[in-house]
């Protein structure tokens, strides 16, 4: 007889999946791979996927994933599905931060309505620096926070946000730079999980990237528990084609520059090199509304957008 119960991939290693169950507030894993059709690139099964899982008892490889629902969203980087949030961690320094990655980042989240928040990292390691990075994101309308796993700085705070906002089955990721503290700081949020952090790895000598899978994690043991993610740090070359949504598609994602794009005095105005007399979104950048650095990824994200269409 073939059995069928409905979860959460969690984690997968090498075409093993591990699926959440859960059956009226007991919560189990099982280990299962997939489905033949589920195991070809275009459909593949992705963490975060909900999954109706088949067991047939009959055969001693009878636990499969069968069927994926229907995705909210789902991302290439970090390749996750289903995420409601997802917190983007640069470092205050060590490694210094690429703000054009972050902006990309944010703009990828937006676009696939994924509530971005920032999380300034090793702020022990340059406070002002760290402050001035967060007043950018701030000032965006971004939820934003400043942490240090080394000094405790920022710690509880990011905890009760996480645990006010990403309840209720909901999904969430930590995604930035390899060595920027993802890892270290999901720790420090929450003590029982005990990842691998570089110091460790290093030991054991597994290369530059510390975090190899991407893997989910129960926030807490209650039944409205929601979800955290843990992700590799991706290298810059990640970003460098950007191609995850057309020119058209490209304002919405800087939702900060919104209010004043109807105010340029030319209504095609591109808000890319006009002048301040002539375009207002300039204009509300020269007056400090809108943070420079912002004004310049998207910029440099527009002329990306704008060459690949452009043949
Ligand atoms: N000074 C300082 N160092 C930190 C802090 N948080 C993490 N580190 C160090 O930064 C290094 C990288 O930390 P990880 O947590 O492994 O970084 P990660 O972002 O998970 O890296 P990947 O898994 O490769 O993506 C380790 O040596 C940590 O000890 C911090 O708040 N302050
Ligand atoms: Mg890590
Ligand atoms: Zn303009």
């Amino acid at each position: 007889m073939i059995k069928e119960k409905y979860g959460k991939v969690v984690k997968g290693l090498g075409g093993l999946y591990e699926v959440r169950i859960d059956d009226g507030g007991s919560v189990s894993r099982l280990a299962c791979r997939a489905k033949g059709v589920l195991k070809r690139d275009e459909t593949k099964v992705l963490i975060g996927d909900n999954v109706t899982v088949s067991i047939d008892g009959s055969t001693p490889d009878g636990i499969v994933i069968s069927r994926i629902s229907e995705r909210k969203n789902s991302l290439i980087r970090p390749p996750l599905a289903n995420l409601d949030y997802i917190f983007i961690v640069f470092a205050a320094a060590k490694p210094s931060p690429v703000i054009e990655t972050v902006d990309k980042l944010i703009a990828i989240a937006v676009h696939n309505s994924i509530t971005p928040v920032v999380v300034v990292s090793k702020s022990d390691l340059g406070s002002d620096a760290a402050e001035e990075y967060a007043s950018i994101y701030r000032l965006a309308g971004i939820d934003t926070f400043v942490t240090s796993s080394e000094a405790g700085e920022g710690i509880s705070e990011l905890s009760d946000y996480i645990k006010e906002n990403v309840k209720e089955g909901r999904t969430s990721a930590f995604a930035g730079a390899s060595g920027v503290g993802k890892s270290t700081l999901m720790n420090a949020l929450f003590p029982e999980l005990t990842l691998a952090t570089a110091e460790i790895s290093r030991k054991i000598e597994r290369g530059r990237h510390t975090t190899r899978h991407v893997e989910i994690f129960d926030i807490d043991s209650s039944e409205s528990t929601g979800f955290l993610a843990d992700t590799p740090g991706f290298s810059l070359i990640d970003f460098a084609r950007f191609d995850f949504f057309s020119l058209e598609e490209l304002l919405p994602t800087f939702p900060e520059l919104l209010p004043y794009v109807g105010e340029c005095r030319y209504a095609d105005c591109a808000h890319v090199g006009e002048g301040e007399d002539e375009c207002a979104v300039a204009r509300a950048a020269a007056e400090g509304k809108i943070a420079p650095t912002r004004l310049e990824s998207y910029r440099s994200i527009y002329r990306v957008l704008k060459e690949k269409t452009s043949y």
